[in-house]
């Protein structure tokens, strides 16, 4: 086992020191047992120690299922080796043909073993096992080659599979240091991790999704990852400082009632969005007191202009014309509909000003046609413009990036639409639920006769979601 573990952080299976997770989070571990399949040796070791695993728990099954990718080679060395009927399950069904979803004889009532390189949810071993139980098979237990102990084995003993591991982390992590390869500081570290961030079975049955159960970044320690964007990362901090996730829908007609809002309800928020197109009385004065106010309270402008046509006339849409938007807004949104010319064009002038724009992922009104793959490709844009984009418009979380905001109007406590499409949800089931960032709220706060007062309660709301999100009790 010490020469397992030793090999293994040989081959950099194991890796130490500090790397972000899917999920956002920030692991001191990195595992990637996938590399093995690089070595044939190593291979058939762990392939060994797999099929003993088995064998000294007097397991009794009839065919063998690798967990795709990385365990599908281990499960075919196990089963040449030891002539053992093996199964293949597909991730996906064919598109053409027979559309199974498990490849190799299927004889219903009989027993399958699974096998896996890694556990951490079970999520993965869990998934398979429904499939290969669709089928008519039996699963009655797993065999894994490490487990990073962090609630998979209660996982899937919940669902009826007992979880064999060769290995645990602790133990390798305990033999890496006996050895030196690990310093006992880092041990304690990836300890504590662990300890920390223990995915708990699922209520219901059936799979949750991971991103559910892993514990949420902070925005504060989203602020600090090197990808996050200047503007993204001052707008974290603001956020964490004045306990704000709500910007401000500020859709009013006359420069007056803009900038008294902008003085009163200023404290309350992350973020004042404009459409400045809609003042009856615009002037550049108004935008100088607009900003004053802004950096007073210390609160971001957004104009929420929705940039959509190609880069030329962006640019000038953007820089020039009675509004001059890039000179006083922070942020800015644009429509992906025309291509990454309209980020490229909008980036032209917002960049050296360090400004930052939103990409529109998805809309709050009826019947919107920015869905499904027109949703995913402007995720794609985002990620190519990163320099520029810090995060969407959209109704949930659409990427799993924490670097990336997410920020959502359409948003009242009580209302559910308006006559004209406008659909509503509640702040706690955008932040939640939905797992985006931000609120934004117009009428749900301009129609109340007391807005500072409403103002509070949205921000209140929203702040106390987002604290339960990332498993923090809310103060009062
Ligand atoms: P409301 O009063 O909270 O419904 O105002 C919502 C604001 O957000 C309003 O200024 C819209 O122009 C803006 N908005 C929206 O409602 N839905 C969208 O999908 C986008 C912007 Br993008």
């Amino acid at each position: 086992m010490e020469r397992l573990a030793s090999d293994l952080h040989g081959v950099q299976a194991l890796r130490f020191g500090e790397f972000v997770l899917k999920s956002g989070l920030v692991s001191p571990v990195y595992v990637d047992l996938r590399v093995i399949v690089s070595h044939p040796v190593l291979m058939n070791e762990v392939a060994d120690f797999l099929f003993q695993t088995a064998k000294d728990a007097a397991l009794k099954y009839d065919s063998v299922c690798g967990v795709p990718y990385t365990a599908l080679p281990l499960a075919t060395i196990i089963c040449s080796n030891n002539q053992i009927p093996m199964l293949i399950r597909r991730k996906e069904a064919k598109d053409h043909g027979t559309k199974r979803l498990v490849e190799g004889t299927i004889n219903s009532g009989e027993i399958c073993l699974i096998i896996e390189d890694v556990v951490t949810s079970g999520s993965s071993v869990l998934e398979t096992a429904e499939v290969l139980r669709k089928e008519g098979l039996k699963v009655t237990d797993a065999i894994v080659l490490l487990d990073r102990e962090q609630g998979g084995k209660a996982t899937l003993e919940k669902h009826g599979i007992r979880l064999h591991s060769i290995c645990t982390l602790s133990q390798m992590l305990e033999f890496l240091e006996q050895q030196k390869k690990v310093a006992p500081e880092m041990v304690i570290r990836v300890k504590k991790f662990i300890q920390e961030n223990i995915i708990k079975p699922p209520e219901q049955n059936g799979t949750v999704p991971m991103k559910r159960m892993c514990k949420e970044m902070s925005f504060a320690a989203r602020a600090e990852l090197p990808g996050t964007h200047p503007l993204a990362a001052r707008l974290l901090r603001l956020m964490e400082k004045k306990q704000s996730n709500l910007c401000l829908s500020a859709d009013v007609t006359t420069s007056k009632e803009l900038l008294q809002l902008a003085a009163t309800l200023g404290p309350s928020i992350c973020i004042l969005k404009t459409h400045i197109d809609i003042l009856d009385d615009f002037t550049q004065e108004v935008i100088k007191e607009l900003r004053v106010l802004a950096d007073q309270h210390e609160f971001l402008i957004f104009e929420d202009r929705k940039f959509a046509d190609i880069g030329n006339t962006v640019k000038h849409q953007y820089e020039g014309g009675v509004f001059k938007i890039a000179s006083w807004s922070d942020i800015i949104n644009a429509h992906a509909v025309p291509g990454p010319g309209v980020v490229k064009g909008l980036k032209e002038v917002g960049h050296p000003l360090h400004r930052g724009c939103l990409l529109i992922g998805e809309m709050s009104s009826e019947g919107s046609l920015a869905t499904g793959d027109y949703t995913k490709a402007v995720v794609k844009m985002a990620e190519e413009h990163s320099d520029f984009v810090l995060g969407f418009i959209s109704g949930s979380r659409i990427v799993e990036k924490p670097e990336f905001l997410h920020l959502t109007p359409g948003v009242q406590m009580l209302a559910r639409g308006d006559r004209l499409g406008q659909k509503y949800l509640s702040p706690q089931e955008v932040i939640s639920k939905r797992l985006s960032d931000i609120i934004i709220v117009g009428r749900g706060i301009l129609s109340s006769p007391n807005r500072l007062d409403e103002a509070e309660a949205y921000r209140k709301l929203a702040w106390e979601s987002y604290l339960q999100r990332i498993g923090v009790s809310a103060k009062n």
